[in-house]
């Protein structure tokens, strides 16, 4: 496997921690590349992203000791083919509640026959607008697919979510769980904590690798406890925000 952040998810040892970026800029990304994050992943559900930012930011991290996720808007195969086609490797897709949608979600990550990918690799930057002969031989074998599951009917569905071929991880939304399951703003609820907890450990049982949000250590060390493979401390917006608002904070109060 060349793609390192799919290497790391079926290996063993530390979980691996990733920040989410909804910046969607270059610069930023840039700088977080040096930061020491395993992965990060440029956020194109929430963010204010399109093709070209986040290609932009593919160049500014490419070659950086972090591996890059997408996470993108929708289950659209079109959208998935152009940002395959742009490089990315590892895709994040939200919002996924059945085993039906993630088989499809398989699909458009496929060259025929496993998928309904479409071959375009002269213009491909994936594939070095074919200066990689073996693209298309290893692309179906490189893409790392994690869904997310993130509803009350995600969980419902889990088991035949994690029984699907070429899903090779599962994301708990612990924000998007909190308000399907009546708790909005609360993804701290103990209701919540515990189908979050509980998810990780049936992911991590099932063989496929389980990742999860988290803006708090003390749920990020616990979430690691139960079994999570990789995990986001958070977003670049949050800590810029915060460290912002503290230090003017601490002048003023000394
Ligand atoms: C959630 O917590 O719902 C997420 O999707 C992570 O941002």
């Amino acid at each position: 496997l060349h793609n390192s952040f799919k290497a790391a998810l079926r290996g063993e040892g530390n979980p691996r921690v990733g920040l989410f970026m909804g910046l969607g800029d270059p610069g930023t990304a840039e700088l977080l590349g040096g930061a020491g994050f395993d992965w990060l992943l440029i956020d194109g559900e929430h963010g204010p992203n399109d093709l070209r930012s986040v290609l932009a930011q593919l160049r500014a991290l490419q070659g950086g000791a972090s591996d890059v996720l997408v996470r993108i808007v929708d289950h659209d195969p079109a959208l998935i083919k152009q940002m395959l086609d742009i490089g990315v490797q590892s895709l994040l897709v939200p919002m996924v509640e059945s085993a039906e949608q993630a088989r499809a979600l398989v699909r458009a990550t496929r060259y025929p026959p496993a998928g309904i990918r479409g071959v375009g690799t002269a213009m491909a930057r994936a594939a070095r607008w074919n200066g990689v002969p073996d693209y298309v031989r290893q692309a179906n074998d490189e893409i790392c697919l994690i869904v997310q599951a993130e509803s009350r009917a995600a969980l419902e569905s889990l088991d035949d979510i994690l029984a699907v071929e070429g899903v090779d991880a599962v994301f708990i939304g612990p924000s998007d769980l909190a308000a399907s399951m009546g708790h909005l703003g609360r993804s701290d609820h103990p209701e919540v904590r515990t189908a979050v907890l509980d998810s990780i450990e049936k992911i991590a049982r099932s063989g496929k690798a389980a990742g999860v949000f988290a803006t708090q250590l003390e749920a990020a060390r616990d979430y690691a406890r139960a079994g999570a493979r990789f995990i986001a401390l958070g977003t670049d917006t949050l800590l810029l925000r915060q460290s912002a608002a503290g230090l003017v904070q601490a002048f003023r109060a000394g």
